[in-house]
């Protein structure tokens, strides 16, 4: 602990000495390059400013959204926050696909801090029951290796997929609507994933650009970040700094991942086929994608660059904590001896991945890292139990 802060220190010192060496050689130009940089410092040092506790987090599918989800988890836990779950009846999700309603939230995790498992989107019933300085956060990730990825997991699940001869890909785009019915069983899987989940219409066509662009618009309005998963450790970079949290609250193991065998890699072609057919998914991710560089520019690159290699030492100290010196082997859910630590398997085609602790370390360091990789379904369960374990506690 106090290597820690004399390295903060140092780090102050260090930019204090770099503002004024400045004032003392240089114009007026490079001094306020200067203060800037000292600005920016002042806004990663997170205990200047409470951290914010109150967020949505709108898990789209295939994003890497479990990853964050088990952040936002972890971080209620360790807060003593609590974080809005699904009644019993909506099982793990709030009743998804329907549009998301206040009824569909075990009582007992109200009133709430957080809200991250998978839902459809709808504004104002949300508004009703999150506090009213809440941020609005989602993730999103590039259509086509969304929609290959949705493909596969979901191959047994959506009506659409399953009527595709032998499962190919290449055959459903060469004619989607062939094998797609707006209303077919599980449709949602199948076409502008991505929107859907946020509140949107999945099959506007995709001449309506008009509808695509307001719907963006939309979303604009209502999410203060839009993370993108091609570059995960730079959206936690800008979700740190927008929620004013530590090094510490961003570190994650990286969940829910497929084999290299249960993934196709898509040509040119195909990739422009499957953005064609999610038009209105292709439009949200190339405006927030591009307006996540603007951000993180005016972060400034370097520094952002810094913070993700400060990032990267931290998640490799967790790594050397929790899985005894090695990075975590990815196991194949039958590899894994705890039956709890395995992740859900969609179907005999795709194999999810997760993970095993070493037996041979300190049970302190079990009892944290265990969460790092327990699976969401396990995780909700455990959460929903001692929060109202909890609830009649109090
Ligand atoms: C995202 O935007 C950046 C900056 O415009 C661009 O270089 C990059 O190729 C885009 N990424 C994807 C996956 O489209
Ligand atoms: C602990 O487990 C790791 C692998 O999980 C192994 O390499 C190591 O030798 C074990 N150490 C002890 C003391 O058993
Ligand atoms: C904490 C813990 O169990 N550490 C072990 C990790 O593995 C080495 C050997 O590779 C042991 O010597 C440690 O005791």
């Amino acid at each position: 602990m106090i290597l820690i802060i004399l390295i903060y220190n140092y780090n102050l010192v260090r930019h204090l000495l770099c503002s004024t060496a400045a004032i003392l050689w240089t114009n007026k130009g490079i001094l306020i390059l200067c203060f800037c940089k000292f600005v920016i410092l002042l806004m990663s040092f997170p205990h200047l400013k409470p951290k914010h506790t109150n967020v949505v987090f709108l898990k789209t599918h295939k994003t890497a959204g479990t990853t964050v989800q088990n952040m936002l988890f972890r971080f209620c836990e360790r807060n003593g926050l609590t974080m809005a779950l699904p009644s019993w009846r909506c099982d793990h999700q709030f009743c998804y696909p329907q549009f998301f309603s206040s009824q569909f939230v075990h009582p007992n995790t109200l009133p709430a801090n957080m809200i991250s498992n998978h839902m459809r989107f709808n504004e104002n019933e949300l508004k009703r029951l999150m506090p009213y300085n809440t941020k609005y956060i989602t993730i999103l990730r590039e259509p086509a290796s969304t929609f290959e990825s949705l493909f596969t997991y979901y191959s047994a699940h959506a009506e659409a997929f399953r009527r595709v001869p032998g499962g190919s890909l290449e055959a459903f785009l060469a004619d989607p609507l062939r094998y797609y019915q707006r209303g077919g069983g599980n449709d949602m899987y199948a076409r502008n994933t991505l929107t859907f989940d946020l509140g949107g219409d999945k099959d506007r066509p995709s001449t309506d650009v008009a509808y695509a662009k307001a719907f963006v618009e939309e979303v604009e309005r209502v999410f203060s970040l839009v993370m993108i998963s091609e570059y995960f450790d730079e959206s936690l970079v800008l979700l740190r700094h927008l929620l004013s949290w530590d090094l510490e609250d961003i570190l994650y193991v990286k969940l829910n991942m497929r084999t290299e065998r249960s993934k196709k890699s898509l040509s040119p072609g195909l990739r422009e086929k499957i953005r064609a057919w999610n038009s209105i998914d292709t439009h949200l991710y190339d405006y927030f994608n591009a307006s996540f560089w603007v951000k993180l520019s005016k972060l400034g690159l370097d520094y952002v660059a810094k913070e993700v290699s400060l990032l990267q030492q931290a998640q490799e100290r967790l790594m050397n904590s929790c899985f005894n010196g090695t990075l975590p082997v990815p196991l194949k859910a039958s590899e894994i001896k705890n039956k709890e630590l395995r992740p859900w398997q969609p179907n005999e085609n795709v194999d999810i991945l997760g993970y095993e602790l070493p037996s041979n370390i300190s049970s302190e360091a079990k009892r944290r890292c265990l969460k790092y990789i327990l699976p969401e379904v396990p995780y909700t369960t455990k959460l929903l139990y001692s929060q109202i374990r909890q609830r009649f506690r109090n």
